[in-house]
C-alpha cells in the first residue's frame, strides 16, 4: 500500500495528549434497523410507510425509509433491518470497549422518539432503547456524544412543511431537542445539533440526489442551511439557560469540510481554493464565530441573483435579532474531515445560466490521480489536509470575539465491498491521520478536544450502500449473520488508546 504522503509526518511519534476524547461514531438510520419496531401489530390500512398513522405509538417512517423504500428497484439496500443496532446494541458496546474507546458519537432517530415528531406521542420502546444505550456506555466508562439530526427527520414533517424548506421545521426541531435535553441531559456532557448541514441540504433539498430528494436548484441548500443554523442556535440557547446551569454539558453541531488545496500559485487559483474553504466552512462556523455569512459568499451570490434578474439575493439574510441569536452559540465546533481536493480557478468565464450553488462557488475542483484513493471513489488519502485545515479555522478564527475549541467528529477511510477484516489501508490512513492530528496540536497550537473516528461499524453508507466500508468493525452482511468481529485496524485504536504493548506497533 503507497501514497504519496509527507515524510516528515512519518518520523513524529504520537503525542496525542491525554485530554484528547478517542472514540468511534455512527448514525440511526445507518444501523439501527427496526425501521418500524413495535408499528408492526398495527393494521396496514391504518399505517404504512407513506401515510403515518397518527395512533401509531412507535418508530414512523424518515424521510430515509421514504426514499429507499421508494426506489427500491434502484438501490437494492435500504436501512430497515441495517447492522440491527436496535437489538443488537450490546454487541457495539462490547466493540467499543474491546477498541478501549472513550467515546461513542451517535445519533438519535426523532421519529423512533417521537413518532408524530410533535410531543402528542413519545414512544416508551423508542425512549427506553436510547435510555439503555446511554446507560450501558456510561457503566463501562465510554463518554456518549449524541447527535440530534443526522438526516432523518419524521417523513411526515416533509410532506405536510416541507421539511428543511419549510416554515415549522426550526421550531418543530426546538421541541424535540427540548424533549431530549429534558430526558437524557443529565446523562449527556456532548451534544451535536446538526450533522453536516452543507453536504445533507445540497444533496437532499437542491439537487435531490439523496433524501428527500428536492431538487430547488440555487435556492434550497441555502434555505435549508439558513434554517439548520438557527435551529441550532435556538436549541443552544435552551440549553444554556435551562440544563446547562443544571448539567453542564457543551452544544456543538458537526460540519464537514474537504481541504481545498490551489492548484498552482496562481492568485486566481489562490483565490479559488479560498472561496471553497469559505463556501465549504465559512458558510456554517463564520454565523456562530463572527455573526454572519461570510461577506464574500453573500457579495457572490447577491451578484449572481442580480445577474439573473431576481429581486433579492437567492442566499437569505440574517435579521439583527438572527444574529444576536447565532452569535457565540456554539460551545465547540465538530469537523468531518476526509479528504482534500486540488481547487483552480475556471479557465473559461461561465457561460452556464443556471443559478446554482456550485456556479456561484465557480471552482474546478479535482481529486488528485496520483494520490491513494479510497474505495469511496473522490476521498484521497491526504494527512496534511487534515493539519492544513486546522490551520485554516485557526487563522480564521483566532481573532473573533468568539473562538471555540474544535472537535474532530469524523475521520475515515471507506474500504471496498470484498474487504472483509484484513485492511491494511485503514491502519494506514488512521496512522498518518493521527500523526497530522499530533503535530497540529503539538506545533501549531491548534485547540483540538477530541476525535472521532468513522465509523464503528460498516453500515448502510449514503452513497454506497453496503459496498463502501467504513467500520472498524466488519459486519457480516454477506452471510446475513450481522455477527461483529474487529477488523485488522482496530489494533491501531487499541495502541493508541493504551491497551497494547507499547514495544509491539502494528502500524
Ligand atoms: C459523512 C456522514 C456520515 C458517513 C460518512 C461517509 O458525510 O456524516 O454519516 O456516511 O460521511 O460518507 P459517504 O457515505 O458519503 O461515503
Amino acid at each position: 500500500f503507497k501514497t504519496e504522503s509527507d515524510p516528515a509526518v512519518e518520523k513524529v511519534l504520537y503525542t496525542l495528549p491525554a485530554y484528547l476524547i478517542i472514540g468511534a461514531a455512527s448514525a440511526a438510520y445507518q444501523i439501527e434497523g427496526a425501521w418500524n419496531e413495535s408499528a408492526k401489530s398495527a393494521p396496514e390500512t391504518e399505517c404504512n410507510p407513506f401515510h403515518p398513522c397518527s395512533a401509531r405509538k412507535d418508530k414512523s417512517p424518515s424521510i430515509w425509509d421514504a426514499f429507499f423504500h421508494q426506489r427500491r428497484q434502484l438501490y437494492p439496500e435500504n436501512g430497515d433491518v441495517a447492522a440491527d443496532s436496535y437489538h443488537r446494541y450490546l454487541d457495539d458496546i462490547a466493540m467499543l470497549q474491546e477498541l478501549g474507546m472513550k467515546a461513542y458519537r451517535f445519533s438519535l432517530s426523532w421519529p423512533r422518539l417521537l413518532p408524530n415528531g410533535d410531543l402528542s406521542v413519545q414512544s416508551e420502546d423508542g425512549k427506553n432503547y436510547y435510555m439503555n444505550l446511554i446507560d450501558t456506555l456510561r457503566n463501562a466508562g465510554i463518554e456518549p456524544i449524541v447527535t440530534l439530526h443526522h438526516w432523518d427527520i419524521p417523513n411526515s414533517f416533509q410532506q405536510d412543511d416541507g421539511g428543511w424548506l419549510g416554515n415549522k421545521i426550526v421550531d418543530r426541531f426546538n421541541v424535540y431537542a427540548d424533549y431530549v435535553f429534558k430526558t437524557f441531559g443529565n446523562k449527556v456532557k456532548y451534544w451535536l445539533m446538526m450533522n453536516e448541514p452543507r453536504s445533507f441540504c445540497t444533496s437532499g433539498y437542491e439537487f435531490g440526489a439523496i433524501a428527500p430528494s428536492i431538487a430547488e436548484t440555487g435556492t434550497g441548500s441555502y434555505l435549508c442551511v439558513h434554517n439548520q443554523i438557527l435551529a441550532h442556535a435556538k436549541a443552544w440557547h435552551n440549553y444554556n439557560d435551562n440544563y446547562r446551569p443544571l448539567y453542564g454539558g457543551l452544544v456543538g453541531s458537526s460540519f464537514e469540510i474537504t481541504y481545498a488545496q490551489a492548484a498552482s500559485d496562481k492568485a486566481e487559483d489562490i483565490e479559488a481554493a479560498e472561496r471553497s474553504m469559505i463556501f465549504g466552512l465559512g458558510w456554517l462556523a463564520d454565523p456562530f464565530l463572527k455573526g454572519d455569512y461570510p461577506q464574500l459568499m453573500k457579495d457572490v451570490v447577491a451578484e449572481n441573483s442580480r445577474k439573473a434578474g431576481l429581486a433579492q439575493s437567492r442566499l437569505p439574510s440574517f435579521s439583527d435579532d438572527d444574529k444576536k441569536l447565532i452569535r457565540g452559540a456554539i460551545d465547540f465546533i465538530g469537523i468531518n474531515h476526509y479528504t482534500t481536493s486540488i481547487v483552480s480557478a475556471p479557465v473559461l468565464a461561465d457561460t452556464s445560466t443556471v443559478q446554482s450553488s456550485t456556479n456561484d462557488l465557480n471552482v474546478i475542483s479535482v481529486t488528485k490521480a496520483s494520490w491513494t484513493h479510497s474505495a469511496r471513489y473522490s476521498f484521497a488519502v491526504c494527512p496534511w489536509g487534515l493539519r492544513m485545515t486546522l490551520q485554516w479555522i485557526k487563522a480564521r478564527y483566532e481573532n473573533s470575539t468568539y473562538n471555540p475549541p474544535v472537535f474532530i467528529t469524523e475521520n475515515g477511510y471507506g474500504g471496498s465491498e470484498d474487504e472483509g477484516t484484513d485492511d491494511p489501508n485503514r491502519v494506514f490512513y488512521y496512522s498518518t491521520y493521527l500523526r497530522a492530528l499530533a503535530r497540529s496540536i503539538n506545533e501549531d497550537n491548534v485547540n483540538v478536544i477530541g476525535y472521532i473516528a468513522w465509523a464503528l461499524q460498516d453500515n448502510l453508507e449514503w452513497n454506497g450502500g453496503y459496498r463502501i466500508k467504513y467500520g472498524l468493525t466488519y459486519v457480516d452482511y454477506k452471510g446475513k449473520t450481522l455477527d461483529r468481529q474487529l477488523k485488522y485496524s482496530s489494533k491501531l485504536f487499541k495502541e493508541v488508546n493504551g491497551l497494547t504493548d507499547p514495544s509491539k506497533k502494528y502500524y
